[in-house]
């Protein structure tokens, strides 16, 4: 009988999820959830045939040149930025991603951010909470409407339609920007528009499309300009899409009314000027965390290694070529 597949996952999972892959796999794992320098990473992996690995975790070049047994990445979140495809496909490593199962939760959260950052909760709660409350007063934590107003999507895939979708309720005008037209957009009742359009028209802008060298800094100083100065801006998508720096300038020179934010350049550190401007509503990366999400996400990663340990089709490959 050939020896199990070796597999090592990088970061602390579910019970279950070791459960469904122990039987498949010889497992090395971190299920104290250390944080490995780059080198242990290296080290770690070195004898793998399979990896389980979360956003954080880079599959450069060097890595897999590190780990020349290894044929399958299956990382636990639907970006897969953090992985050389091109690279994993010259030496024959598949890839897999957890698409559908974070869609309506990260959906959720564009929504609480857009409410709150739009209504000043966290302002508010800051202010309330530091004793600041004398009295109520007719124009005190004026906000952004949101029912009625119009709402701009930036990337139309799953969760971005799943952002729409929830519009309705709001009675919202939504438009789109989006490389390619959605085949659901006359359900959403969402409109394509160029983004310079979508900038100038929106009172909530959402930021949900993937992270790549093409989408590098496509929110700068000059998008923030062309936005209104009432408007609100929510991403949820990927850090680096929108330029922190440009962003804490915008937000301080009140070219736009506040950010929600749940993703950054660098995270998990932050542009020092996020912190000390107060029109922005911060979360560390929470948008997939409920826990029928993140469950979700880790064992449809397990589902994928399952299925390369045997021999069957990955529920959902990355394309590498
Ligand atoms: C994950 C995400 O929680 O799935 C993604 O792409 O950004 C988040 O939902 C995170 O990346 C963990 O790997």
């Amino acid at each position: 009988m050939n020896p199990r597949p070796k597999l090592l996952i990088t970061r602390k999972v579910f019970p279950e999820v070791i459960e469904r892959l122990a039987p498949y796999f010889d497992i090395d794992s971190n299920q104290d959830d250390d944080e490995w320098p780059r080198a242990t990473l290296l080290a770690r992996a070195a004898d793998r045939d399979a990896l389980f690995v979360v956003a954080s975790d880079r599959v450069d070049p060097e890595l897999l040149a590190a780990c020349p047994r290894l044929r399958i990445v299956a990382t636990g979140s639907v970006g897969y930025n953090h992985i050389d495809l091109a690279a994993c496909g010259e030496r024959g490593v598949v890839v897999s991603n957890t698409p559908d199962v974070l869609t309506e939760a990260t959906a959720d959260m564009a929504w609480a951010l857009l409410m709150a950052t739009a209504r000043r909760v966290c302002e508010s709660e800051h202010w309330l909470r530091a004793g600041k409350w004398g009295r109520w007063a007719f124009d005190q934590w004026l906000g952004a409407d949101v029912y009625g107003t119009t709402l701009g999507i930036v990337g139309m895939g799953r969760i971005g339609s799943a952002v729409a979708r929830r519009a309705r309720g709001f009675e919202m005008r939504v438009l789109y920007h989006n490389r390619s037209r959605a085949p659901n957009e006359a359900e959403l009742g969402a409109h394509r528009v160029e983004l310079d359009e979508l900038l100038r028209e929106a009172d909530h802008v959402v930021l949900v499309l993937p992270y790549s060298a093409a989408t590098h800094h496509a929110i700068g100083a000059r998008e923030l300009a062309a936005m209104k100065p009432t408007a609100t801006l929510v991403n949820i998508a990927r850090g680096g899409i929108v330029d922190d720096a440009a962003l804490v300038d915008a937000l301080r020179a009140g070219r736009i009314a506040g950010a929600g934010l749940d993703v950054y350049e660098n995270e998990p550190a932050l542009h020092p000027g996020l912190l000390t401007v107060p029109n922005v509503v911060l979360t560390p990366h929470v948008g997939s965390a409920t826990r029928s999400s993140r469950v979700g996400m880790a064992m449809l990663a397990a589902e994928n290694l399952v299925a390369f340990a045997t021999g069957a089709a990955l529920p959902t490959p990355v394309a590498t070529a």
